[in-house]
């Protein structure tokens, strides 16, 4: 390909160039908007934050010395960002959802999570005669999805001139407004993006450029929201988290209580978290885009790095909970589990035993209760309160 010399502007060569570049790169969607003209969803953010819809997530609080919330738009912490480019992952698999049924005694790991790849050799794997040992090295979509991002950029800057930052998840952006500007797809009721062809299952990552869009003819075209009068996620969400469409209550959503959430969660959330021991897929899961990507086939697409991790899926409460330091570090180093950590994952463990009613669990939980940590122990006793194997 040639480079393009334009000055610093986006043209329809350039975008279908990064297009293809990104393809490359193992992304399945792609597309470009500017960073300006995004009022609207400043205004959102900034009622979203002061509704204290947060919860304890500080950096989402954060502001700059003049007051203005870092998030509200691209420009607060990047004042040379003129654009984007929103490149999505998909991560859908032939895997159940979790609304469907699970034996007996199963938790739920949010689906994003069971990523892993085949081992290199001699490097982790399956030991043999150790039937137990990952038979895929955990992988963290962050640092797969950069990887392919930093294809992006050179991309660009191979061709043009200017300035670029790649962002996965951690950079003071929204990155599902940019999504939804950039095509990739529409905010759906659930708040996630949704792709018309692919369903939700998308992870994004952001290349933030300096590049101007051109003044006329917009490259990208907004995705048409398509939910309807459907209303399946508001109305399955077991802790209420989705108060009106397209808003949620963070404070009150699973994947925060179970990943974010630091010490004791609320008791009156703790029956609604169900069998959820680290984020949840509930509002995605009922979603018809979802079960219409799954059924019309050829939507599920394996990019290396993102492989199903199977031990992971409906893994048992009893695995989870029985893991020392040495077993969560074999099977969670270097997946999104470990900033969670062992600790925090089996509070979860103990809430969801405890709403599974089942006697089997209440040896450990009698454990726990004992223990030292003092979010374990409460989750623990509470379990038991529950009437796992009768009354404490
Ligand atoms: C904080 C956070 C969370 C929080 C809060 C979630 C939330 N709904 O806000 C918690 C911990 C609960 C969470 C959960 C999950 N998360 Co999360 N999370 C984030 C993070 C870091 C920031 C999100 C944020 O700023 N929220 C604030 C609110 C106000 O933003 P919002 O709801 O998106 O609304 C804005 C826009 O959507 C826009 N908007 C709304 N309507 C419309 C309509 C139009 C037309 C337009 C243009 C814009 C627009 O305006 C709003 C204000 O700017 C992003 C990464 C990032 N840097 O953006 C990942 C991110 C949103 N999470 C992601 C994922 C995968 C998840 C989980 C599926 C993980 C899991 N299995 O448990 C769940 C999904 C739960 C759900 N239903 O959203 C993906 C979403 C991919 C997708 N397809 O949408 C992201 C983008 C991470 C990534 N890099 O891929 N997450
Ligand atoms: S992720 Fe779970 S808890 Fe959060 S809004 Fe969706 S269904 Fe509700
Ligand atoms: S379940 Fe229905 S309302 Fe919710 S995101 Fe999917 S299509 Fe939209």
């Amino acid at each position: 390909m040639t480079r393009i010399e334009v000055g610093s502007r986006w043209t329809v060569e350039l975008e279908a160039d990064i297009r293809e570049a990104a393809l490359g790169a193992g992304f399945h969607l792609c597309g470009v908007a500017g960073a300006d003209g995004t009022e609207i969803e400043a205004e959102r953010f900034a009622a979203w934050v002061e509704a204290g819809r947060a919860g304890e997530m500080e950096y989402l609080k954060r502001r700059d010395e003049a007051g203005t919330l870092i998030r509200e738009g691209v420009r607060v912490a990047i004042p040379w960002a003129r654009s984007v480019v929103v490149c999505a992952l998909n991560y859908a698999s032939e895997e159940v959802f979790s609304v469907e049924d699970a034996p007996e005694g199963a938790g739920w790991i949010g689906r994003y999570a069971w990523s892993g790849r085949q081992p290199e050799q001699g490097v982790g794997g399956r030991v043999q005669g150790v039937d137990e040992a990952p038979e895929l090295t955990a992988t963290d979509y962050h640092s797969e999805m950069l990887t392919g991002l930093r294809v992006v950029e050179s991309a660009i800057r191979g061709r043009i001139e200017c300035e670029t930052r790649c962002y996965v998840d951690t950079g003071p952006l929204v990155e599902r407004g940019l999504a939804a500007r950039a095509g990739v797809g529409w905010v759906g009721k659930n708040t996630c993006v949704i792709n018309q062809g692919v369903g939700s299952w998308l992870l994004l990552g952001v290349v933030v450029t300096s590049l101007e869009m051109p003044a006329e003819g917009r490259l990208a075209v907004a995705a048409a929201d398509r939910c309807g009068s459907c209303t399946r996620c508001i109305e399955a969400c077991p802790t209420d988290a989705l108060v009106a469409p397209r808003e949620m209550d963070a404070s009150r959503c699973i994947a925060y209580l179970t990943i974010e959430k630091k010490g004791v969660i609320a008791e009156e959330l703790r029956e609604g978290m169900g069998r959820q021991v680290f984020g949840c897929d509930i509002c995605q899961d009922v979603c018809p885009w979802n079960a219409k990507a799954r059924n019309g086939g050829g939507v599920v697409a394996v990019t290396p790095g993102m492989e199903v991790r199977r031990e992971l899926v409906n893994p048992s409460l009893s695995w989870l909970g029985g893991m020392d330091n040495k077993e969560f570090k074999r099977w969670f180093k270097g997946s999104p589990l470990e900033r969670t950590g062992r600790k925090r994952l089996q509070r979860n463990v103990a809430i969801a035993m405890g709403n599974s009613g089942l006697e089997e669990f209440r040896p450990k939980l009698v454990e726990w209760a004992d223990g030292e940590d003092e979010a374990l122990a409460e989750a623990a006793l509470w379990a038991l309160q529950q009437g796992v194997g009768g009354s404490v």
